[in-house]
């Protein structure tokens, strides 16, 4: 009795923390395929009290299994995704492989679970930034409705891998030492150009679009347009990364649906938020930080204000492990809900 679940990608930033959230969820797993590249083959994971071995992951692989988490990149998803689904896994997908399919949803449980009855075997996982922005404003469009986002992000670089915090500590004792910068990775590993991280603050994420904005604008524009069901949200964002490992900030101006609503009435909602910690003191110097949400599956906010002059609008400041709620935690999230639900039976 319970579930067989792979993990596609087992070994990276996101793999390992999935495992981590599996182990700490109440999902009952049975047995777990750690799937990788065949540079990883061979090697063992620890979970549950026991090893596994992991394997090159192929579309056999699938053959037995119930739950699928996919996270190692989306051309893996792209070729691998459907195969699972086909021999009867639903796929939690962590890539933007399927992300803007019509078949597929694209859920935050927080937000839009009820997404997750139409799906045909493959359920996508938001973006990071994405994820803790609606998580946070779900309450507020719930109860006064939502007309703008404009959203401005200080990003860690864990969004771009393992390698990424590394070449981040290596620049920093670089710079410190005295010694020659190296850049290799960011903003973008497969871009023309790279730039020094470290001590630094980059206004690139992902590819600049034809229509100058970079591909992590137009996630977060067009899935947040998505998981909340609405295309006339007007939402704008500027993606810029900042020398953090781990957890996105994020300074977001909204617009509300009406107007005489207070700071105080906001911050009653969201003290009360499924996935939502408000820390909101500014007397006493109270707000999130990325030091602190690190490794912490909820979404942080803090800096609640209405704005001085349009009478609708608000800004809020919002901190969230982009590995775990943007990514780990909320793949397995889904699986859970998929149990609860009974969409996923063992
Ligand atoms: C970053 N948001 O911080 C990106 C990483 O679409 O799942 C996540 C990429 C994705 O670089």
């Amino acid at each position: 009795e319970g579930l067989n679940v792979a993990v596609v990608g087992v070994t990276g930033a996101v793999g390992t923390r999935m495992l981590q959230m599996l182990e700490s969820s109440p999902l009952p797993v049975k047995s777990l395929l750690p799937l990788a590249s065949a540079r990883s083959a061979g090697k063992k994971v620890n979970f549950g009290g026991k090893e596994w071995t992991i394997e090159e992951a192929k579309p056999e692989s699938f053959d037995k299994i119930d739950i699928a988490l996919f996270s190692a990149g989306g051309s893996v998803s792209k070729k691998l995704a459907p195969e699972a689904a086909s021999r009867g896994a639903v796929v939690v997908d962590n890539t933007s492989a399927f992300r803007m399919d019509p078949e597929v949803p694209l859920v935050v449980p927080e937000v839009n679970e009820k997404a997750l009855n139409a799906h045909h075997g493959i359920i996508a996982n938001p973006n990071c930034s994405t994820i803790q922005m609606v998580a946070a404003l779900e309450p507020i469009r719930q109860a006064y409705g939502l007309k703008r986002i404009i959203v401005s992000t200080y990003q860690a670089v864990s969004g771009s891998g393992a390698k990424a915090i590394m070449e981040l500590e290596t620049q920093t004792r670089a710079v410190l030492d005295d010694q020659p910068v190296e850049t290799a990775i960011m903003p973008v590993k497969g871009d023309k150009k790279h730039y020094q991280m470290a001590f630094n603050a980059i206004p690139q994420i992902d590819l600049f679009q034809p229509n100058d904005y970079t591909f992590e604008e137009m996630k977060m524009i067009n899935e947040t347009k998505k998981i909340m069901d609405d295309q006339t949200l007007q939402v704008s964002a500027t993606c810029v990364r900042v020398p953090v490992a781990i957890s996105h900030g994020e300074s977001v101006y909204i617009e509300i649906g009406k107007e005489g609503v207070s700071s105080t009435d906001i911050k009653a909602l969201l003290k009360d938020a499924p996935g939502v910690v408000l820390q909101d003191d500014p007397a006493n110097q109270i707000y999130p930080m990325p030091a602190d949400a690190a490794g912490k599956k909820e979404v942080f906010v803090g800096r609640i204000r209405r704005d001085p002059d349009v009478a609708n609008g608000f800004h809020l400041w919002i901190v969230s492990d982009n590995l775990l709620k943007g990514a780990a935690w909320n793949s397995v999230e889904i699986a859970e809900r998929l149990v609860a639900l009974g969409l996923v039976t063992y």
